[in-house]
């Protein structure tokens, strides 16, 4: 692999997995820093990388600590991250800033794309995508375009309804990213299992989407394979109840005048409440699912010994 950029601090887990061709998932780490309420952002972060062991894979969890990008976290790192009281959360465009100042923060979907292709980590897990704002056409995550130049396979759960789906799904293929089903033909929408949007293509097995991504880096394709998962059913919420927490958040967002990068996590946590924590438990149930599976993955791709054709 070519020289990493001088910010870059790598785990020492992380460099021995790698010489030895171990399967590895990153891990974002906005969703500890911005996503979740203490202390339960700090015991899912554990309980997300001990999911990924169990399926005998590596976790790498991205985030800034300091000024320093990491790849993967010591035990007391994840532990002081999800505590810190001041954090940004990173987003591309604020690399640079961060590095600067000597920051700490979470890593979005969009930055842990970047550090985690230039670590070269073929899988990534998260919970959901950002993608385009309903009402707001201009307000697009970076995540998309950063979909659109990274050849990993993301596992998510989809994007959630506080976005315009429809809209998401459009950039989304002109960003040249397939959306895979796993083990569905629906896309979800994170909370619920389908928001009545079709997938491009469905697979059934970790091995399936192993072979259909390789075959994506065949065609030298440098965008990512985006295989969404619906969340796990015991938890999901029914898709009226979702919408009119929705609704009333947005509402609300445009009453307080939020904009830009505030405007998820405002919209994340007022649903949350909304909802009374039952999204709360289902975004948990989510992620650890999306956790497993994205190991599953990794393991299947450092099992293939050579690429399939087909
Ligand atoms: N969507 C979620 N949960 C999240 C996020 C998005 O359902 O935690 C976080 C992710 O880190 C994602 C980021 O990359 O928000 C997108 O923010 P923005 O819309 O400002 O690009
Ligand atoms: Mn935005």
């Amino acid at each position: 692999m070519s020289a990493l950029p001088p910010a870059f601090d790598l785990s020492k887990e992380f460099i021995t997995s790698q010489k030895i061709g171990a399967p590895i998932v990153a891990l974002e780490s906005a969703v500890i820093t911005h996503g979740l309420p203490r202390p339960t952002n700090y015991e899912l972060a554990r309980d997300v990388e001990a999911d990924v062991r169990a399926q005998g894979a590596q976790p790498a969890t991205i985030a800034l600590l300091d000024g320093r990008i990491k790849v993967g976290l010591a035990p007391g790192e994840l532990e002081r991250l999800a505590n810190l009281d001041k954090t940004r959360k990173i987003s591309p465009r604020d690399f640079g800033i961060a590095l600067a100042n000597g920051l700490s923060g979470g890593t979005t979907v969009a930055a842990t794309l970047h550090v985690a292709h230039l670590a070269g980590i073929r899988v990534f897990a998260t919970g959901g995508i950002g993608g385009v704002h309903r009402g707001s056409t201009f307000d697009v995550s970076a995540d998309l375009p950063q979909l659109g130049k990274s050849p990993l396979v993301v596992v998510c759960a989809g994007a959630k309804s506080i976005l315009d789906l429809p809209a998401t799904r459009e950039v989304l293929e002109t960003q040249g990213v397939p959306v895979v089903g796993y083990q569905t033909d629906d896309f979800p929408a994170f909370y619920t299992r389908s928001s009545g949007l079709p997938v491009d293509y469905r697979v059934d097995s970790p091995e399936e989407a192993a072979a259909l991504a390789t075959e994506s880096w065949n065609a030298g394709i440098q965008s990512a394979v985006l295989l969404v998962v619906p969340p796990p059913e015991e938890t999901a919420l029914p898709e009226d109840r979702m919408e009119e927490a929705v609704l009333a958040a947005i509402a609300e967002a445009e009453d307080l005048d939020i904009h830009g990068a505030a405007t998820t996590p405002f919209l994340l946590q007022r649903v949350s409440e909304i909802t009374q924590g039952e999204s709360l438990t289902a975004n948990l149930a989510l992620l650890r699912n999306n956790a497993k599976v994205a190991a599953q993955v990794a393991v299947a791709l450092s099992d293939m010994k050579k690429p399939p054709s087909f």
